[in-house]
């Protein structure tokens, strides 16, 4: 570092400024899924948790299924249908009309959850 310039003494500080933008960057990128998602249901043991949810308008929610065997969410009124969701797999669903959403899983009807939206 004896030998450089100012010129390029400034010029390694640009490049460490641009590298921490760029783990900057990087690290929005890498957590955007986590971030679009505002509430989260999880699937254990055949069960939904929170059971009953309660959220706002506009609200996004992910069902992300933690059992070993596949499960879907299904609405009972049919607002929303997921496909079967392997272990760690997850579906969301942005709720935008205040209400009330039954739903159940696909496979399994015995588990069931309700969430409910406000205006
Ligand atoms: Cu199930």
């Amino acid at each position: 570092m004896r030998n450089l310039t100012k010129a390029n003494r400034s010029s390694v500080r640009g490049l460490g400024f641009c590298l921490i933008f760029a783990v900057a960057a990087l690290g929005v990128i890498l957590t955007l899924p986590a971030v679009a998602a505002d509430a989260e249901v999880t699937i254990d043991n055949f069960a939904f948790t929170p059971k009953e949810l309660i959220v706002k308008a506009g609200t996004t929610v992910a069902f992300r299924n933690h059992d070993d065997i596949p499960h879907s969410v299904v609405a009972s009124k049919g607002e929303f249908h997921s496909k079967a969701l392997d272990t760690d797999d997850s579906f969301s669903f942005t709720f935008a009309k205040a209400g009330t959403y039954a739903y159940s899983c696909g496979l399994h009807p015995r588990m069931q959850g309700t969430i409910t939206v406000t205006p």
